[in-house]
């Protein structure tokens, strides 16, 4: 079934390839040439992944593990049961995330929006990029990406960090961390705000932009503004992912010791050294 008002919307063109031959619907979906990779990426990978656990000891989701090969096979292929699957996996992930931020383009040219959706998601592939690809590349190995499984990925991110012996001095993973933060306090903030401004006591009017910010210039003399706050919401969380991806590329490839040592510069400084 289509909402009325959905029709209008279901226009053809903006596809960035392809022309006509995949510019159409699945029910509410839209499918497009790049909806296609996606489907075969994701399917692709899914079952690499199935196949990866029944060769495993476990079906336990918790448990099973899909490993990268040993550091030994520096930047080669390796063979598909010793990590060889998990670069065909990687392989996939990248193909579906990339062909999801690229419909996500293909629809936005359709409605005539900007591409900060694409853009945004792009940063969260950055990331993820930086983790299998960048990082593993500059160090020489695949094997320094991270496994796929739960407890697996959460053992190498524990591993990694104590390899540097205490994370919490790496200074980009810092500002990660406080550009996540920030972000939950804004959206915070922002959803708290908007939220009352819809919900007046009983019998009231509901509230509009002059309220909202009239109640944060009475409370802390500032308001952010209406486009403002998304301005800000969108630099927050960008930031975060972009940070996590600089704090993980530099351990290893630029800082190999430990991160509290880093901070030697500081005691260095010629003022009081
Ligand atoms: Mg740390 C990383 C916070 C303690 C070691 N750490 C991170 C960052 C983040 C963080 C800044 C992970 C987010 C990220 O990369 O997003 N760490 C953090 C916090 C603490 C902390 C808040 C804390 O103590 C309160 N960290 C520690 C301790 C160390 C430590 C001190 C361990 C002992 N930390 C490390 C190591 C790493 C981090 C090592 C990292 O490698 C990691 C990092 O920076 O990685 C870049 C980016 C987002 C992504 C990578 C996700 C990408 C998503 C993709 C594109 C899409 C997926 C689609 C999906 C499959 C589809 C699903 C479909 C649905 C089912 C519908
Ligand atoms: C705001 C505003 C909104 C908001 C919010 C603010 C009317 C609906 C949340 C307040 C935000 C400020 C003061 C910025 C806070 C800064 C950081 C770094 C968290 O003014 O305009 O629009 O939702």
């Amino acid at each position: 079934a289509m909402l009325s008002f959905e029709r209008k919307y279901r226009v053809r063109g903006g596809t960035l390839i392809g022309g006509d031959l995949f510019d159409f619907w699945v029910g509410p979906f839209y499918v497009g040439f790049f909806g296609v990779t996606t489907i075969l990426f994701a399917t692709l990978g899914t079952l690499l992944i199935v196949y990866g656990a029944a060769l495993g000891p476990t079906f336990n989701i918790w448990q099973i593990n899909i490993a990268p090969p040993d550091l030994s096979y520096g930047l080669k292929l390796a063979p598909l049961k010793e990590g060889g699957l998990w670069q065909l996996i990687t392989v996939c992930a990248l193909g579906a995330f990339v062909s999801w931020a690229l419909r996500q383009a293909e629809i936005a040219r359709k409605l005539g929006m900007g591409y900060h959706i694409p853009v945004a998601f792009g940063f969260a592939i950055f990331a993820y990029f930086t983790l299998v690809v960048i990082r593993p590349v500059l160090m020489g190995a695949w094997g320094h990406g991270f496994p796929y499984g739960i407890m697996s990925h959460l053992d190498w991110v524990s591993n990694i960090g104590y390899q540097y012996l205490h994370f919490h001095y790496n200074p980009a993973h810092m500002l990660a961390i406080t550009f996540f933060f920030t972000t939950t306090l804004a959206l915070a903030m922002h959803g708290s705000l908007i939220l009352s401004a819809a919900n007046p006591g009983e019998g009231e009017v509901v509230k509009g932009a002059e309220h909202e910010n009239t109640i944060f210039r009475d409370t802390i003399g500032y308001s952010v503004g209406t486009l403002g706050i998304h301005r800000l919401g969108l630099f927050l969380a960008l930031s975060s992912a972009f940070w996590s991806a600089v704090c993980i590329v530099i351990s290893g490839p630029f800082w190999s010791r430990g991160w509290p040592e880093w901070w030697n510069w500081w005691l260095d400084l010629p003022i009081w050294r």
